[in-house]
């Protein structure tokens, strides 16, 4: 047993085994002090400070370059600190609570716009802040959505796709336990079968997919791809973020 000097707020109070092979750090690759701040702010478990950053980061990169650039580097850091020790649980619902919170409070459109964009997470798919950054990019680009969230049983979500007619439905997979392609071929012979099936997340087995579903492999192809797909006027994402930067 050993104390972790890198922490100095917690010495004396948490003892701490290094077999793991890795103390209370989370490695963030080549991302920036934004990231790395984040994810201390995590690790200490302090909320508010987490909050902070992320509100901080959503205003001055906009909610794609927050994603990419802060977000994501720190959630992957996280999961891979999970699986090295299979520890730091509650720094994951911490952290995916402060995520959820901060992406949520992100301007939609005015609720007078009927959403044609529906995002929901696959069966059992407990993983869903892709989505909200989803909801939340697309709202930035004037977009409206609608984010049903986790765990929609595929029944639930026939149901919702008959009632609100979509052109776009995205689902996420995370986990290749819940990323059954028989979802999307329910949906599709539904009837109902939106002009946009896009199955995002490493959950889809790609090779398994029913003809018409379309890949999405990053958070800018889905905005780009549904901005285009509900409106062609609409004004080229990449190029609004360009201006959200440049303010
Ligand atoms: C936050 C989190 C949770 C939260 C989710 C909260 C929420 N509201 O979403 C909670 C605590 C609930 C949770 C639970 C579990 N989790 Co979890 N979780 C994560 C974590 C840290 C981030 C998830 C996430 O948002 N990923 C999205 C981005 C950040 O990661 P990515 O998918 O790898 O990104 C790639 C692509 O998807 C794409 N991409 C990224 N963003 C976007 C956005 C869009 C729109 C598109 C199209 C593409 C795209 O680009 C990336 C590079 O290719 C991941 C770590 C990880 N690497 O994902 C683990 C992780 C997914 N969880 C894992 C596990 C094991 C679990 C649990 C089973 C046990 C546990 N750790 O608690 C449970 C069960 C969940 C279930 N049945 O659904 C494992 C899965 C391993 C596997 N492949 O089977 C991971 C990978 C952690 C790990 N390394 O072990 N989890």
């Amino acid at each position: 047993m050993t104390i972790d000097t890198a922490w100095p707020e917690v010495t004396g109070r948490l003892r701490v085994t290094m077999r793991d092979g890795g103390g209370h750090t989370i490695r963030t690759g080549r991302a920036g002090p934004a990231a790395r701040g984040l994810a201390r702010a995590a690790m200490r478990l302090d909320g508010p400070a987490v909050r902070d950053l992320l509100e901080m980061t959503v205003v001055s990169r906009g909610v794609m370059g927050a994603w990419d650039e802060v977000i994501m580097p720190v959630l992957i850091g996280i999961g891979e600190r999970y699986e090295a020790t299979r520890r730091f649980i509650e720094v994951e619902h911490l952290i995916s609570r402060c995520v959820t919170e901060v992406l949520g409070s992100v301007p939609r459109p005015p609720s007078s716009r009927t959403p044609r964009v529906l995002l929901a997470a696959a069966d059992e798919e407990q993983h869903t802040l892709p989505l909200e950054a989803l909801a939340a990019a697309l709202a930035e680009s004037g977009v409206p959505s609608r984010l049903l969230g986790a765990r929609v049983p595929p029944q639930a979500l026939n149901d919702a796709v008959a009632r609100t007619g979509p052109i776009a439905v995205v689902l996420w997979s995370q986990l290749p336990d819940t990323g059954d392609p028989v979802q999307w071929v329910r949906l599709l012979s539904s009837g109902h079968a939106p002009l946009l099936a896009g199955a995002a997340g490493p959950g889809w087995p790609a090779e398994r997919l029913p003809e018409g579903v379309v890949r999405l492999g990053s958070l800018r192809e889905a905005v780009h791809l549904l901005a285009m797909a509900v409106s062609p006027d609409t004004p080229d994402p990449a190029q609004a973020e360009e201006a959200h930067r440049r303010t």
